[in-house]
């Protein structure tokens, strides 16, 4: 790997001189008179030149090969100026340069929104394989959506989250292109539009590889119907025009939740229709000579990312029959070895399913086709002998509903999820009646994240110290060289080094977070963080009713034993889902209560971040002593997040699930801090289970959940405190009491709690777990997923 090694080489004087020179072309300006957002968009004109002979030269190269297509509606790439330098291995000369003509790179860097274009997990998992596989020089090209807006900002307003529009390339895009004459026509059934492909740069770290990331805009197919134009009909010639660009205006904010709109059906089939046009067309324009569609799977493998982008496979199929006269058994056989499915969730309520009239109403093709693939697979059970309830759960189309994964699993290579637990429910329960006939199928590919933005750019005195402690930079190309580590754990003068750099950097983080939310934070306490999408699963309520009763305990016992303790919690709501926003609301209300209260603030901080977003978690992760991971078991799929907190030497405070239980097994059980029930012991109690059993027996649930209703907290008449109240111990309407097993978990969680506060102290020790932490994280590279990807599933 190491001789392939390429920094872009910068003569400094002509990078200098073409950066001044872009930027006065771009403003018409004097250097004096541009602004800081200038200098950004004149940087990145600087740096897009560079990469254009490499990123062509890529292009040509793997024109005639086999190549993997990553099909996601999300890509949460973040910003890409700082990303961009360290993987072209210019970072620090850029800074130098800048700083010589009085250029500060970091209130430049903060001109560049976040690129927004997913809602959590999925969708950075997406933005870290794109990183991953350019710096492995795997081919791999991502499509997706170009969202004119993308994730809702958030703002706290009176402790309630409040929802801003994203509008995030208004003043521009400086790292794509528009490569129009690659337009494409999609059809609907009531409108057509045109689909224009705009080209993001993938930089390999280090390596000369260029893939892109291509993201569809939706535009009218015709600019302007003159004829509505001429008879003074302006109105309606400008209506045509948005409802094209509907389309692609904005990005769903549910994380889990499916949308079932028919806007949301438009957006995934016209970027998944476009996509294999795009791939159908190339395939005929560079391989003439080998021009047999049985061989399109020889050099394409398209992999699903989740339910979003399934319908590319009767698209594909509706291609090759209607378009090129392939007849239907073929196309289906062509179909069949060309894609491959990773389903992401075992929640209920993210599994799509489309009900046939939506399906109708934007792409009646689809159905057809898909119900042609249903009779045929309904018929081969019927002539295996199984009777009609036996070949329910197989079906694609049931009482007029179409079940994606059910298409998906039919017609892919392989199905896998993306961690062990995962993938075992998976196969035991979720999708078990599949297992049972296609075992083969199935596989697991343990999620990842990519350390060059979330070590080397995001924790710089981590990552210089590695470096000086291995005595290379090798391991930013082999993560797993970090297990050379391990050698320092006896070595005090080491261990101190580790806690001088996680203190610096929870000074950064105070600094921020005072500057951001106007709160006091101490770096000598320990920072004990949760940030993610929020989600009654994901309990970021256990964490806050924990706290409550930790306020209420310390305001008891004021000369109790206790290590200052500071409390984050960050994360968006989807704008629909109440309870949600009822936790918000909840985190805000009593980091307001404590962070007033003069008898424990010296103690106990709380701090909700607000718009928690890529950019915010680039400078939380490096300043974590403890990463929350407290979904109830079987719940998250994987999580990477907690991978993320790992790698930057937090302990993980977790459950027994997704990805957790892969952390414990590297770092060691004893180096975190595990509690709760595990999978088998809740399904074992799942219908026996009474909260208010645990409510009644034990006086700290009962404290901390009554609070909830006792007038010390103070919901501003919105009964979301009631709601939460109720759905744990007074549920209504038919939901279960607290399915999500807080009050079974809570005495644990208070205990493992009180291990930590207790174990903190011990400085040396502390270091030791972190320093066993950074050591075995090499295998939550995403160079690893993604190598295992093009292995086991591409053959690339
Ligand atoms: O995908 C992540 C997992 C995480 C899971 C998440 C996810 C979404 O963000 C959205 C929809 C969905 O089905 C799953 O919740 O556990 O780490 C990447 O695999």
């Amino acid at each position: 790997m190491k001789e392939e090694i390429m920094k872009i080489k910068l003569n400094k004087n002509k990078f200098m001189e073409d950066y001044i020179e872009n930027l006065q072309r771009i403003t018409l300006k004097n250097f004096e008179d541009t602004s800081d957002k200038d200098k950004y968009f004149a940087l990145c004109d600087t740096i897009m030149e560079r990469i254009n002979q490499e990123w062509r030269d890529c292009k040509n190269k793997t024109k005639k090969t086999k190549k993997a297509y990553y099909f996601s509606a999300e890509f949460l790439v973040g910003r890409s100026l700082g990303n961009n330098l360290i993987n072209l291995g210019i970072y620090d000369e850029v800074k130098e340069l800048l700083d010589e003509i009085d250029i500060d790179f970091e209130s430049i860097e903060n001109f560049e929104d976040d690129a927004a274009l997913g809602n959590g997990g999925l969708g950075r998992l997406a933005a870290c394989f794109m990183d991953s596989a350019a710096s492995q020089k795997i081919d791999m090209y991502g499509y997706g959506v170009r969202y004119r807006e993308g994730l809702f900002k958030q703002k706290i307003e009176n402790g309630f989250q409040v929802e801003e529009g994203d509008h995030w390339i208004k003043d521009g895009d400086g790292w794509s292109i528009r490569v129009e004459s690659d337009s494409k026509i999609v059809k609907f059934r009531d409108q057509t539009v045109k689909a224009v492909p705009y080209d993001m740069p993938m930089l390999g770290f280090e390596n000369g590889q260029v893939n892109t990331l291509r993201l569809w805009q939706s535009e009218p197919f015709e600019e302007f119907d003159f004829s509505y134009f001429n008879n003074f009909q302006y109105d309606k010639a400008v209506e045509e025009k948005n409802r094209a660009e509907d389309i692609t205006r904005v990005l769903y904010p549910n994380d889990i939740q499916r949308e079932g709109k028919v806007l949301r059906l438009k957006q995934q089939y016209f970027f998944c229709s476009a996509s294999i046009q795009d791939l159908v067309e190339k395939y005929k324009k560079y391989f003439e000579n080998d021009l047999q569609f049985e061989n399109f799977p020889k050099y394409h493998v398209i992999q699903l990312n989740d339910t979003h982008p399934i319908v590319a496979i009767p698209e594909l199929i509706r291609v090759l029959v209607d378009e090129n006269g392939i007849d239907f058994d073929r196309a289906v056989e062509i179909t069949k070895k060309t894609f491959a499915f990773t389903n992401h969730t075992v929640l209920q309520e993210a599994l799509e399913t489309w009900p046939k009239d939506i399906m109708l109403e934007v792409c009646p093709r689809c159905f057809d086709i898909i119900e042609k693939i249903n009779d045929k697979l309904v018929e081969d059970f019927k002539a295996k002998g199984l009777s009609e309830e036996a070949i329910d759960p197989y079906r694609i189309i049931r009482y007029d509903q179409i079940r994606m994964a059910n298409l998906a699993i039919v017609m892919s290579i392989s199905v896998n999820g993306v961690a062990k637990l995962h993938t075992k429910i998976l196969k035991d329960d979720t999708f078990n009646h599949w297992y049972k006939i296609m075992p083969e199928k199935f596989n697991n590919k343990t999620n990842g994240i990519t350390p060059r933005r979330w070590l080397v750019y995001s924790n710089i005195r981590l990552s210089n110290f590695i470096t000086d402690k291995l005595g290379s930079d090798d391991w930013k190309y082999d993560l797993n060289k970090l297990k050379e580590l391990e050698k320092y754990l006896e070595d005090d003068k080491v261990l101190e080094e580790i806690n001088q750099i996680k203190y610096e950097n929870k000074k950064d983080l105070a600094r921020y977070i005072l500057e951001q939310e106007n709160i006091v934070i101490n770096p000598d306490s320990i920072f004990d963080i949760q940030i993610k999408r929020i989600h009654e699963y994901k309990r970021q309520h256990l964490n806050i009713l924990h706290i409550i009763n930790l306020y209420h305990r310390i305001k008891k016992n004021p000369d109790m034993n206790f290590y200052p303790t500071t409390f984050i919690l960050g994360g968006k709501a989807a704008p629909g889902y109440f309870r949600a926003k009822a936790i918000i609301k909840l985190a805000n209300e009593v980091a307001r209560v404590i962070n007033k209260d003069p008898d424990v603030n010296k103690k106990l901080k709380v701090v909700f971040i607000e718009n928690y977003r890529v950019s915010y978690g680039e400078k939380l992760f490096p300043a974590a002593d403890i990463s929350e991971q407290i979904s109830t078991a079987g719940k998250e799929a994987s999580g990477t997040g907690n991978m993320k907190f790992m790698l930057n030497g937090a302990l993980t405070l977790g459950t027994y699930d997704g990805a957790n239980i892969e952390i414990f097994e590297k770092a060691g059980v004893e180096n975190n801090y595990i509690f709760g029930a595990k999978v088998e012991e809740l399904n074992s109690i799942r219908d026996s289970y009474s909260p208010k059993e645990y409510y009644h027996k034990n006086s700290d649930i009962k404290d901390a959940v009554d609070s909830l209703v006792s007038g010390e907290l103070n919901d501003d008449n919105s009964y979301m405190f009631l709601d939460i109240y109720n759905s744990l111990i007074n549920p209504q309407g038919g939901e279960k009491a607290d399915s999500y097993f807080l009050l079974k978990d809570f005495e644990d969680y208070k205990k493992v709690h009180e291990k930590i506060n207790e174990e903190y102290s011990d400085r040396k020790t502390w270091a030791r777990k972190a320093l066993k932490n950074i050591a075995n994280a090499g295998y939550f590279s995403s160079d690893r997923t993604i190598l295992e990807y093009a292995k086991d599933i591409w053959k690339i």
